[in-house]
């Protein structure tokens, strides 16, 4: 029988990741380094998250982000942290985060490494003031050959140029999600030992659900195969799919996404036509990507509704991208559905 849970000795974060280091050569010590630093940054998140009301970081900053969004004094409080925490290490040549409009170049006065950054430092953050899990979305990605100054240009690299993405959440308990190419694995933040312990090895998600996840009120404004398969769902066991299906809608894509990593499921962003010039809500370099990284190498499926998410080619740091994620079979239908009305 596996031994009880209290005599497996807790893995660390740290120790993993010299395991992996040493076992698969899948990362060097700058890599290494980098994950802890960011770890890190989210405990530090984490315990800002936590005070709540207490903490005084409630409620807007009174600024707006690149997005035209009102940002959360919690959004650029975990930008900064996440900032602060990576420039001095030596790992980056520049981070990227929603909530800053240009790539922050590291320091003069500090080394610069191989590696790119980008980041949704606090994903869901209309949801801080209501007390709903919110999240950090991260994308490790290698700055191009010979690029001493990388500007917008150099981070436009498809999702399947990543080394590393992974996501914390800010829930019951904080959770940080990892993928380095090799699986997915969970990490929970045990607040008194301070530090992430490997609770879960190589999720993987189910090839089938019967839960979904998307904000019903947009229905008016999709296209004819979003709202085929949709029905269909809502149509249950009377419908073509012959069964039952749940909804859960978080608004909160970190939320949605670990749900979907631990049980399954399908989260759909689509593509609405309220404004044409925005290709959905969500964002290629620091939501989806990162996002569909994880889903893949848990054996799920990531797209566009017409496209698979990582190989699209980014044009634009902040560009927003239609998302269809989770459980393979039903990301494969629910894309079908576009990509067949298309040739019709
Ligand atoms: P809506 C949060 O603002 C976010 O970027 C994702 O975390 C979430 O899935 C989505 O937007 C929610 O969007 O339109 O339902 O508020």
């Amino acid at each position: 029988t596996s031994p009880s849970p209290v005599s497996v000795k807790p893995v660390s974060l740290s120790r993993f990741l010299i395991e992996e280091q040493r076992s698969k050569g899948q990362i060097n010590a700058d890599l290494r380094l980098l994950i802890e630093v960011v770890a890190r940054a989210c405990k530090r998140i984490s315990i800002a998250v936590g005070k709540g009301a207490l903490g005084g970081v409630l409620g807007s900053a009174g600024t707006e982000n690149v997005q035209g969004e009102t940002q959360k004094k919690l959004d650029v409080l975990s930008n900064e942290i996440l900032l602060e925490a990576n420039e001095w290490g030596g790992h980056l040549a520049a981070l990227a985060s929603e909530e800053m409009d240009d790539p922050h170049p590291i320091p003069n006065r500090y080394p610069k490494g191989e590696y790119l950054l980008v980041f949704d430092p606090l994903d869901g953050s209309s949801n801080i003031d209501v007390n709903i899990s919110v999240g950090t979305i991260f994308s490790v990605l290698r700055c191009p050959e010979g690029v001493t100054e990388p500007d917008e240009q150099a981070f436009l690299q498809r999702g399947t140029r990543q080394v590393a993405a992974g996501y914390a959440v800010y829930g019951s308990s904080t959770v940080l999600v990892l993928t380095l190419g090799d699986g997915v694995h969970a990490f929970t933040l045990d607040r008194e030992q301070g530090g992430f312990v490997l609770t879960q090895s190589n999720l993987t998600i189910p090839e089938d659900t019967g839960e979904f996840a998307i904000n019903m009120s947009n229905i008016r404004h999709w296209e004819p195969p979003m709202r085929r398969y949709i029905d269909e769902l809502l149509a249950g066991k009377t419908g073509p799919r012959g069964r039952d299906f749940n909804m859960r809608w978080v608004a909160s894509m970190v939320a949605d996404v670990h749900r979907i990593l631990t049980r399954g499921g399908i989260f759909i962003y689509p593509r609405d036509l309220k404004d044409p010039s925005k290709p959905g809500k969500l964002r290629l370099m620091y939501e989806a990507n990162p996002m569909a990284f994880v889903v893949e190498q848990a054996g799920g499926a990531a797209t566009t509704g017409r496209a698979r998410i990582l190989d699209v080619k980014p044009e634009k740091l902040h560009q927003r991208v239609p998302v269809f994620l989770g459980s393979r079979n039903e990301v494969e239908r629910a894309t079908r559905y576009h990509t067949e009305a298309d040739a019709s």
